[in-house]
């Protein structure tokens, strides 16, 4: 009997700063109810997937910046949400931006929570990689303020069991850092689920921005294979406040073969089966860390904090 769990990526299309969290969690729960209905046991939103992708605007009032946060997840406004996954028996990945209180301290993160089938809470992640500026960029159109409004993560990157798997979390610019995937996969996940807003245009330079659909793929299906995991990466797309983020929401096996892909920049749901022993046969033969891993012998290049210097003798 093979393990398997039929998961869903939910993508999201544009959310404007003016719609309201009711509005948005009634398109949350419209895409969690086709998922369901589709067969989905897991469904995985994006990344910030409240709001509008509110980095990509430098504001400086506090008031106008809270409004864009959560200080409890579930809140009054996202309960519905759990309440009928929970009914439906269906787990989830939701990205947010939040607003924590710690040591008498308020910490702002985006973070993201893993919710179980039967609506309890398994875990939290906070993103760790933050790209873009902590101030704004004169010669930018659009800014990316991401180490403006939040701090990196402080959770590390834990895994869970459960729902069946092993399964681990990461947000957005997170899934371009191969270690992201490793120390996951050394802890034993045989899923990461990511959410992601991904503008077209991040570097301006076109040269790298006209392959940010490519490289997105290649970093999702790269460390899917590389780390013998499935891989299901959920969208904010579509033409957001002027923002044209990328679409492509897909499920990648540890193959590194993408499964389902989302072929809209709107709120649309892919859905596959995701065969959690096909992980497993991964991580036995090729990928095997224990036996194939050996750390010890990679000493000499952590050790070495540049090109090796040339011999004495060399000549100039
Ligand atoms: N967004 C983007 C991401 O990593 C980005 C930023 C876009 C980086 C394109 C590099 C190239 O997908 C977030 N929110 O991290």
């Amino acid at each position: 009997m093979t393990r398997s769990i039929i998961t869903a990526a939910a993508q999201v299309g544009p959310i404007a700063r003016a719609d309201s969290r009711a509005q948005v969690v009634d398109r949350l729960i419209a895409l969690l109810r086709e998922a369901h209905a589709r067969g989905a046991e897991l469904v995985v939103f994006p990344e910030l997937t409240l709001t509008t992708f509110f980095p990509r605007w430098h504001m400086t009032d506090p008031t106008e910046i809270s409004a864009f946060f959560e200080t409890a997840m579930p809140g009054p406004q996202t309960q519905r949400l759990f309440d009928v996954a929970r009914d439906l028996r269906v787990g989830f990945y939701l990205g947010y931006a939040e607003l924590a209180e710690e040591d008498g301290l308020q910490h702002r993160f985006n973070t993201s929570v893993l919710v179980d089938r039967a609506g309890k809470m398994v875990g939290k992640y906070r993103k760790i990689h933050l790209p873009g500026y902590d101030a704004p960029q004169p010669e930018r159109t659009s800014q990316h303020l991401e180490k403006y409004y939040f701090e990196p993560g402080n959770l590390g990157f834990p895994v869970w069991r459960t729902m069946g798997a092993v399964m681990g979390m990461c947000i957005c610019n997170d899934r371009r850092w191969p270690e992201t995937y490793r120390v996951m996969a050394l802890q034993g996940a045989e899923m990461i689920l990511v959410g992601y807003n991904t503008p077209d245009d991040h570097t301006g330079n076109f040269d790298f921005d006209s392959l940010t659909g490519f490289h997105n793929q290649l970093s999702l299906q790269a460390g899917a294979y590389q780390n013998s995991a499935w891989v299901v990466a959920t969208a904010k797309a579509g033409l957001e406040e002027g923002s044209r983020l990328i679409g492509q929401s897909m499920i990648v096996a540890p193959s590194g073969q993408v499964v389902a892909m989302a072929t809209s920049t709107s709120d649309e749901v892919v859905v596959a089966r995701c065969d959690l022993d096909m992980a497993a046969l991964y991580r036995r033969t090729i990928f095997d860390l224990a036996r194939h891993r050996e750390p010890q012998h990679y000493g000499l290049i952590v050790e070495r904090k540049g090109p090796v210097p040339p011999p004495e003798d060399a000549q100039p």
